[in-house]
């Protein structure tokens, strides 16, 4: 591998990635696009080689039009006179910013959606209505007089009022759900935010030109910000998809690029927001469309999860995943896919490239995504009346797709893998018997820690690699693992989601594991649902009455790549978990040197101080370790596991 001096640290090439992703499938998928001609985000990562050394460190302000400023030894202020410190952090509270607005534009539409539910609007059955009597009453809504549907619409009001508040009235979702000790470290420090909205306008505002130069009051905004993130964007969303589609249960199922079927038509559902998506599943299996696709010669239809919608559908229906945001390409290079179905978010431009070699129909749902080519059937959540329609219109474009294409080209790797998803948060404790069952076990040593393991894929790292590397070495240890994201599609295709890996732990955990029937890695649904492992940690926490800092628990981004990872991990960290990064954030590096005269320079700096030394964790109690190698990574997440059992004398 390549070692790239600015980061510390080697850069795979596609060789690398051939030698050491876990899943088969990926190699022959990326030796049969390469021999069909077609480029792939591997080649394009090659390409861009050596990348910018300053956009690695995160040096180059980009923020006004009197730049863009590179902050250097030669030149350490930028032409306002932004120092690195400035530069840097505002470019992680943008960062943070943007992810957030994602988000929040998928609770919102979630939202929206609930609320015309309830309205009469959406032609929508609501599976998860007592979950919304269970919001109402921790939302302290006075139902009186409501009715079903009345109790449905102030709840989906009070997750809005999350998502966009202007005043600083308390957030509903947080006086909810937050430990009353971390809401008073929050007083404490000034970070209680507004909504999500607020925040994203409030951090554009603040690092624009000339706005704040204090870098550590910028830190507090971020801090904020991860807080608003949580609970205006992620917990909004998370919780109106419940009371929309229901509450998921365990269900065992097969995964993998082997699941798609040569003389059926297989259709890819990907992006995050559920609302067309569920609507075209309801059409997809009506005896209409299904008849449809016998006209045109298909044996049956296949449907197929990509990124989080896949993993959500994963969980509610049990509905088999293909892949992640990085084999998004490779799943066309089947030559089988016949349509995908995109909404919104990390839907790469490279899909389409590939797609057009395979004669791939790209059906776009969303009105924020437009991909030239494309066709295009947007759900508008102002509009939801016509949800119904179009979802047919999708349904029925997916489908005949089956006829236009080429199948000669048909080339499925035979790599299924059996998996259990559908670990929501009332199921993880169904199944074990309760958080005390899993706080005994914890405290005793059988779960030596709880680790979530989630996030997107870089290039930067060996595609997949250090996800199934460190997971499988906490199993190892004796930690309970759940996973969320892209860093669940790698999980489940390499057979860590199945209840057979549980012969992978050592005895205390793999009893505990085999007698609730469950795998050692627990897939909890797509990247918004974050939070339901964040309420297993608080449960647990609950259950030992210790604060969250004290815990031996740790977030796992090892392979971070959408901006939308940085509030995740900013998530975990605002409520004391600290993180283990694979892969250092746009951050100078501390990189060890020799001095002039043969001293040794450690490379620290203000803001790897912040995050990485003793600023964050004297401020919330936890900080960000990052190592790349999986070996070395689990290594480190296994020595702050075990360093806090011991602070906490469980040896
Ligand atoms: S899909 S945000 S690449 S996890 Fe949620 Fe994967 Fe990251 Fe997108």
């Amino acid at each position: 591998m390549r070692f790239n001096r600015h980061l510390n640290q080697p850069i795979p090439d596609k060789a690398d990635v051939r030698a050491l992703t876990p899943n088969p499938a990926t190699v022959q998928l990326i030796d049969r696009l390469e021999d069909a001609g077609c480029e792939t985000v591997f080649d394009r990562f090659a390409a861009q080689q050596p990348q910018c050394p300053s956009g690695l460190r995160g040096t180059c302000c980009r923020m006004c039009q009197w730049g863009p400023c590179r902050i250097s030894g030669k030149a350490p202020r930028g032409v306002c006179g932004r120092d690195m410190n400035q530069v840097v952090m505002a470019t992680i509270v943008r960062q943070l910013a943007a992810g957030m607005s994602a988000h929040a534009r998928h609770a919102h539409e979630v939202v929206l959606a609930l609320r015309a539910t309830a309205e009469g609007t959406a032609t929508i059955m609501l599976k998860g209505r007592e979950h919304a009597l269970d919001l109402a009453d921790r939302f302290h809504i006075d139902t009186d007089g409501l009715g079903d549907d009345g109790v449905v619409r102030a709840v989906a009001q009070a997750l809005l009022d999350d998502i966009g508040r202007m005043t600083a009235d308390p957030m509903n979702t947080l006086e909810a759900f937050a430990p009353s000790d971390r809401r008073k470290v929050w007083e404490e420090l000034d970070i209680l935010p507004r909504s999500a909205a607020y925040e994203s306008m409030e951090s554009l505002h603040m690092t624009t030109l000339g706005a704040c130069s204090d870098w550590t009051a910028l830190a507090g905004q971020e801090l904020r910000s991860a807080l608003a993130y949580c609970y205006g964007a992620l917990y909004t969303s998370s919780l109106a998809t419940e009371v929309l589609y229901g509450v998921p249960t365990p269900r065992l199922t097969e995964v993998n690029y082997g699941v798609l079927k040569p003389g059926h038509v297989n259709v890819l559902l990907h992006g995050h927001s559920p609302v067309m998506v569920e609507k075209v599943i309801e059409k997809v299996r009506s005896p209409e469309i299904e008849a449809l696709a016998r006209e045109a010669g298909a044996e049956g239809i296949v449907l197929g999860g990509m990124c989080c919608t896949g993993d959500e559908l994963l969980a509610r229906y049990g509905i088999p995943t293909v892949t992640n945001i990085m084999g998004q390409e490779l799943a066309l290079g089947t030559g089988a896919v016949d349509a995908v179905i995109v909404d919104m978010q990390c839907v790469i431009p490279g899909l389409k490239i590939v797609a057009d070699c395979f004669g791939t129909e790209i059906i776009t749902t969303s009105i924020s995504n437009r991909i030239p080519g494309a066709t295009h059937i947007p759900f508008n959540p102002e509009r939801p009346e016509t949800l119904d329609a179009d979802a047919e219109r999708v349904a029925r474009t997916a489908v005949a797709a089956f006829g236009a294409r080429d199948r000669s080209k048909i080339e499925i790797p035979e790599r299924v893998t059996t998996a259990m998803g559908g670990f929501g948060y009332e199921a993880i404790l169904g199944a074990f018997g309760g958080a005390s069952v899993l706080a005994d076990a914890v405290r005793d040593g059988r779960i030596r820690g709880v680790a979530t393991v989630v996030g997107c894929n870089t290039p930067k790292v060996a595609y997949e690699s250090a996800h199934v590397g460190i997971a499988r070495r906490l199993i190892e240890a004796g930690v309970l693992v759940t996973t969320t994201g892209c860093a669940s599609h790698a999980l489940l295709n390499a057979g860590l989601c199945d209840p057979a890996a549980a012969e992978l732990a050592p005895p205390g955990l793999r009893e505990l594991l085999e007698e609730a029937g469950v795998p050692p890695v627990l897939a909890v649904g797509g990247c918004v649902d974050n939070v339901r492992s964040l309420r297993l940690f608080i449960a647990i926490a609950g259950e030992l009455d210790r604060p969250l800092a004290e815990l031996p628990y740790l977030f796992v981004g090892a392979e971070p790549g959408n901006e939308k990872t940085v509030g995740q991990g900013a998530t975990f960290l605002v409520h004391g978990i600290s993180v283990l990064s694979g892969f250092p954030a746009q951050i100078p590096v501390a990189v060890p040197r020799i001095g002039p005269d043969g001293e040794l320079l450690d490379g620290r700096n203000d803001i790897t101080e912040f995050f990485a030394g003793d600023g964050l964790l004297s401020l919330v109690g936890a900080k960000i370790y990052t190592e790349t190698d999986p070996a070395c990574a689990a290594q480190t997440g296994l020595m702050h596991l075990h360093r806090k059992r011991q602070a906490l004398g469980w040896g």
